[in-house]
């Protein structure tokens, strides 16, 4: 978590929120932003999530805020006219600076935005096969509702983010570089990672062959970024900083990476590291009961391929940082990213082991 020290006083009157502050604490365990829940007095006034934004990974932040409200107001909009209840706990709620722009500064270089803290809510390190299967319901129904965002298409917050040609691109220029000097030391899990290239660039060779569409993906479907109510039932989808333009091989992908996982993605016990098989089942009968009506034969017949490729590339990506001196993601301990790989390729190999059954499963959904 965040190791500095900011001056809230400041900060949290720059927004636009009800009551009046009462504590800042950090909340949730994202890689990349600094989170904090504000929670406020009087009884009754909602609580918020303040995010100090990571920009030197978003790049754009005007560009990204637009999307999120264009993306919010557009699902508030498809739930009302559904007649759904508690929609302000079925779609973030951005929160204005006081200035009226959707994010401020603060004087010191640091980027900060707000929304309101959806209260009642768990995310699920234990997912069931239940909750997986609301899941995939809910977010097949996710893209469905973005299919008509009115507006054009959305910018992409991280340029080429989950392209596989660039992240293994990038990967052999910090093999070249090795500014850490540790790359004698994985030579290994390097040549296993190599071994594979030219089968993990499928998504792009269909897409650049006319076979495999782009879609408004959120890019960040790790079981982490889904709310649930206490009841265990799926009430939304935070974290929409990458919600863009991309395969849905990535969102299907990246569910069954983490939520599927039987150990955790830096797992330092690789025993524990493997694909369940039930999660991936209810997980795969939600997303297609919803999603049926829009994917296409070739996303149907990939989406078994798109939990390989998600996981080999947040390999690739993990040990890219590693050679890099650990840049871009937070790390808990020296080698954390190395273990994050290492984890990530037992994930991968047990997935390959499973392949086959999970094509045959896909295709018995396949009416
Ligand atoms: C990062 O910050 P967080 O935890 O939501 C990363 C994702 C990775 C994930 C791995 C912008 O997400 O792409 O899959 O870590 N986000 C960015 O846990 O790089
Ligand atoms: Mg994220």
């Amino acid at each position: 978590m965040a190791t500095h020290c900011y001056d809230f006083g400041k900060i949290v009157p720059l927004f636009a929120l009800e009551g009046e502050c009462v504590c800042v604490q950090p909340l949730g365990n994202g890689l990349i932003n600094d989170t904090f829940k504000v929670t406020t007095m009087p009884e009754g006034t909602p609580d918020y999530v303040l995010q100090r934004i990571n920009t030197s990974v978003f790049r754009d932040v005007p560009l990204m805020q637009d999307n999120i409200l264009r993306i919010t107001s557009h699902i508030r909009a498809k739930l009302q006219e559904r007649g759904a209840d508690d929609i302000g706990r079925r779609t973030l709620t951005v929160v204005p600076a006081r200035d009226g722009a959707l994010f401020a500064g603060d004087g010191d270089g640091g980027c900060w935005r707000m929304t309101e803290f959806i209260p009642r809510t768990k995310t699920l390190s234990e997912v069931t096969p239940e909750s997986a299967y609301l899941t995939g319901k809910a977010f097949g129904d996710f893209q469905k509702m973005l299919s008509d965002l009115p507006g054009g298409p959305l910018g992409a917050t991280i340029p080429d983010f989950h392209n596989m040609s660039f992240r293994l691109r990038q990967l052999h220029d910090a093999v070249e570089r090795d500014v850490a000097g540790r790359l004698s030391g994985v030579r290994d899990i390097l040549d296993e990672i190599l071994s594979r290239e030219g089968e993990m660039l499928r998504a792009e060779d269909l897409h650049r062959r006319g076979l495999l569409p782009k879609r408004i993906t959120h890019c960040d479907t790790k079981v982490d970024n889904m709310l649930f109510d206490g009841d265990g039932s799926f009430l939304c989808v935070i974290d929409l900083d990458t919600t863009m333009p991309g395969f849905v091989l990535s969102d299907f992908g990246d569910f069954i990476r983490t939520a599927a996982n039987t150990g955790a993605e830096d797992d330092r016990d690789l025993g524990r590291v493997g694909l369940d098989m039930d999660i991936f089942r209810s997980f795969s009968k939600g997303y297609i009961e919803s999603a049926e009506a829009f994917l296409t034969p070739v996303e149907m017949e990939n989406l078994p391929f798109g939990a390989q490729m998600m996981t080999y590339m947040q390999a690739v990506r993990f040990l890219t940082d590693y050679l890099d001196g650990d840049s871009y993601y937070k790390t808990a301990y020296p080698g954390h990213n190395l273990q994050r790989t290492r984890a990530q390729l037992a994930m991968l190999r047990s997935i390959d082991m499973h392949l086959g059954e999970m094509e045959e499963f896909i295709k018995s959904l396949n009416r």
